[in-house]
This record gives structure tokens, sequence and C-alpha cells, in this order.
């Protein structure tokens, strides 16, 4: 299977992170994509030009990340990390939607100041985008998912964290000290987080 993303993507890293707990990463072709060619073929594979794209060993291309990790989850015999029990899933699937949400306002705050010119920026955009990822932390922090349980919910919240760590929207750890705990236990007990760091 072939892998289509790039080293800092924190949606790339959910499915590197779930393919090596689930026995598939040597599966896996990692392909660096570039999202800004127009000529990478990642566009042929995804009109939406987006970041990780998997391709089957049977050809279809399978995107976005949450649906490739159903289907890694599917390949390696299911129920593995999206619970087959209705509530357990159902509580994995919200707390990656949350995790998910927290993920885009926080790469919409790289993308104004990466790709709009500096006179254009409008900071209330950029309010708003902060407030959903202080909004979700602070609901993380109320109510953290057990760091022992390693599944399409915390193994998207723990990307979360780390890619708030590498770009630094927001100085998570000083307001969210639970969370601080959280991923430090989550790290210890799955070697998957730091062996994906890059
Ligand atoms: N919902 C998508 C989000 C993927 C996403 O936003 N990827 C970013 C890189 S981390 C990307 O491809 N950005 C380029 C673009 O939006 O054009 C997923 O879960 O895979």
């Amino acid at each position: 299977m072939l892998l289509r993303t790039s080293g800092p993507s924190p949606f790339g890293r959910k499915v590197k992170m779930a393919a090596k707990r689930l026995g598939l990463y040597e599966r896996l072709e990692v392909v660096a994509a570039d999202t800004l060619d127009a000529a990478d073929p990642l566009l042929g594979d995804n009109p939406l030009g987006k970041i990780p794209l998997l391709v089957l060993d049977d050809g279809r291309r399978v995107y976005d990340s949450r649906v490739i990790l159903e289907c890694l989850d599917h390949l390696a015999g299911g129920g593995i990390i999206l619970p087959r029990a209705w509530d357990a899933r159902l509580a994995a699937l919200t707390q990656q939607a949350l995790a998910d949400g927290v993920l885009d306002a926080a790469l919409l705050v790289v993308y104004e100041s990466r790709f709009r010119p500096a006179e254009l920026a409008h900071q209330p955009w950029i309010d708003r985008q902060l407030g959903k990822i202080s909004r979700g932390l602070a609901a993380f922090e109320r109510a953290s998912p057990d760091p022992a349980a390693f599944d399409v919910g915390t193994l998207t919240l723990a990307c979360a964290l780390g890619y708030l760590d590498l770009r630094k929207q927001i100085d998570w750890r000083a307001e969210f000290p639970a969370l601080v705990a959280w991923l430090a236990a989550f790290r210890a007990l799955h070697p998957e987080y730091d062996s994906t760091s890059a």
C-alpha cells in the first residue's frame, strides 16, 4: 500500500501511528507529497489535494484520515482501534471528531500566516479558530479519555497535542495541566507516538 503524506502532517501522523499499532506499517510505502505542487500525483488521487491519502493494493484511493483509520482497522481484523461495542465506538469516534476539529482549526491558524499576506490578516477570524482550539482542549481537560486506551479518539488527541507543540498556536501546556499529564502517560504507554514524531 502507498501512503502519500508529509513528515509534519498531524493527519498523516494519525495514519502512521495506527499502522504501527496494527502491524501494518511495514506494508506501507510512505511517499512524500507536496500539497502545493500542482504536478504532485496527489491531486490525481484525491481531488481535494489533501494528505494523507492511501492507495490500496487493488488501486482504490482512500481518504480522509478517518476513513483510512477505519480501513486499516478492518485490514487488521477489526475492532482494534475502532471498538466494536457501540458505546465505546461512539465515544472514540466523537473524541476523534473533536480532536480532528482542533487540528483543522490549528492548521487554519498556520495557513493564515503562511498563505495570506500580513496586511490582509483578519485577527477576528484567527481568534475564532483559536477559540475552537481552546474550547476543544478544555473539553478534553474536563473529561480526558483513558491514556491506556489506544483508539481513533486517543491517538488523534495525541496527534493534536503534538501538532500544537510543534507549531505553538497556543501555549496549551500552561493552560491545560491535566492534558500535559495525559500526554505524558499516553507517550509512556504507546511507543507509536514518539516513533512517528517527524
Ligand atoms: N479531514 C482531513 C484533513 C487533512 C488535511 O487538512 N491535511 C492537510 C495537511 S496536514 C492538507 O492536506 N492541507 C492542504 C490543503 O488543505 O490544501 C483528514 O482527516 O485527513
